[in-house]
């Protein structure tokens, strides 16, 4: 206890050093041809026991710019408690000799307990914003500034969750025997269509359970590298689950609810995998009636989709609630220089297109650095909109343009 108490003292003065890092991105084919080759267990404790506690401190410092209401919030706090006593529990490790008997076993123990305190982070930043929209209720510019800074931090951390899996998975006990062939969570030789009906049977599973039905899935793949040859990925499965899995659970979702009092059958939901030069691309298309173009945006905003108490409401059905799904998702895509996007119509249906980098070597982790101009996003007031606002009456500007027409006619030159 004593040891924590002194490191603590120490801690601010280490998190401005090592917020100083920018952090170093990993491309999946380093991850891989680290795992496979030479996989050392100690070139991989050197360089995470300096990238850990830079990850950690770029984040933590961008915390602290958050607004004062924000940060006032318990769960924003105890949040922050545990990114402190995790940071504090790396710096140990940074005079501690790889080739002492103890410090890899020990350093591998810090790690899992490290990727267990956070578990719960996400829906803790979720209840914080409860909080706030409670007491302050919804500000826009709040809401973009809450944007900006969770996109960034969740990203950090599922940056974060990688590199702890990829050294556990590599060097610890807990090696995966139902996948031999993965380098800790990566898959080589990833299945992308089988994944996808993968998610699709567990999203079809919750379907069935609230709305005894579920659309049936038809999948192509369209392979323009190697004709005819299943398209495979090196990527990580579970993050590909996860947002095929959000993906599903919303096309589901919208068909069900839309032919809800109709006897015509579900259409399908339909899977397209494509494998290009640079992208391979997964399209999941339903018609389920679509979504506005207006509304298409709040679909990933936090602040918006942030509901009170979401899981308890009466009548709420826990298939995609609108919750961070999507806007996760997203960020799971672009960690690794993909993209995931909403093409709707509506009145018909929404196709959803997640894009991946074709080539392991391309796909470099996306992370946020903490800099200048990062700090500027949350330290500059919004100024006025540089595009027009939508006349509230229109008839006072057509009556104002006969005047000015009719009357003054040079005014609107000589201005
Ligand atoms: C919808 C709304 C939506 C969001 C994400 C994916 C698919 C769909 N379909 O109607």
């Amino acid at each position: 206890m004593r040891l924590f108490v002194r490191l603590l003292k120490n801690a601010n003065p280490k998190i401005e050093y090592y917020s100083r890092f920018s952090p170093s991105p990993l491309s999946i084919k380093q991850f891989l041809d680290f795992g496979r080759e030479n996989a050392c267990e100690k070139t991989s404790y050197m360089f995470l026991r300096k990238e850990l506690p830079v990850r950690l401190a770029n984040t933590m410092r961008e915390v602290n710019l958050l607004p004062d209401k924000l940060l006032g919030q318990p769960s924003v706090r105890l949040v922050q408690k545990w990114y402190m006593q995790s940071f504090v529990e790396l710096l140990d490790f940074e005079n501690r000799k790889p080739e002492d008997p103890h410090t890899l076993n020990d350093f591998l123990e810090i790690l899992i307990d490290i990727r267990n305190r956070h578990n719960d982070v996400v829906p803790t930043m979720a209840q914080g914003v409860i909080e706030y929209k409670e007491k302050f209720g919804f500000d826009p510019f709040i809401s973009s500034n809450i944007q900006y800074f969770l996109d960034r931090f969740y990203t950090n951390r599922i940056s974060f969750r990688m590199l702890i899996n990829q050294h556990t998975l590599l060097f610890g006990n807990d090696t995966n025997p139902a996948h031999p062939k993965h380098i800790g969570s990566i898959d080589p030789n990833c299945n992308v269509a089988e994944v996808v009906s993968d998610a699709y049977d567990t999203a079809k599973m919750l379907c069935e359970k609230y709305y005894l039905a579920a659309p049936e899935l038809k999948i192509e793949e369209f392979n323009m590298k190697a004709q005819k040859k299943p398209i495979q990925a090196v990527y990580v499965p579970s993050h590909l689950f996860h947002m095929l899995f959000e993906l599903f659970k919303n096309s589901m979702r919208a068909t069900v609810e839309l032919y809800e009092n109709s006897n015509e059958s579900l259409p399908p939901v339909k899977a397209r995998v494509t494998l290009g030069k640079e992208d391979l691309s997964i399209k999941i298309s339903d018609k389920g009636g679509g979504v506005p173009l207006r509304k298409i945006d709040r679909l990933f905003n936090y602040m918006y989709s942030t509901a009170p108490t979401p899981s308890l409401e009466p009548g709420a059905v826990p298939l995609a609630g609108f919750g961070y799904g999507l806007p996760i998702s997203r960020l799971y895509a672009r960690y690794f220089q993909g993209d995931l996007k909403l093409y709707s119509m509506e009145g018909v249906g929404t196709d959803a297109v997640i894009y991946l980098k074709a080539l392991s070597s391309e796909s470099f982790e996306r992370l946020p650095v903490f800099n200048k101009s990062a700090w500027r996003h949350y330290k500059t007031t919004p100024e006025a909109d540089d595009w027009s606002n939508p006349s509230r009456e229109p008839r006072d500007a057509m009556a104002l343009l006969s005047f000015s027409l009719w009357e003054q006619p040079t005014c609107i030159y000589t201005k």
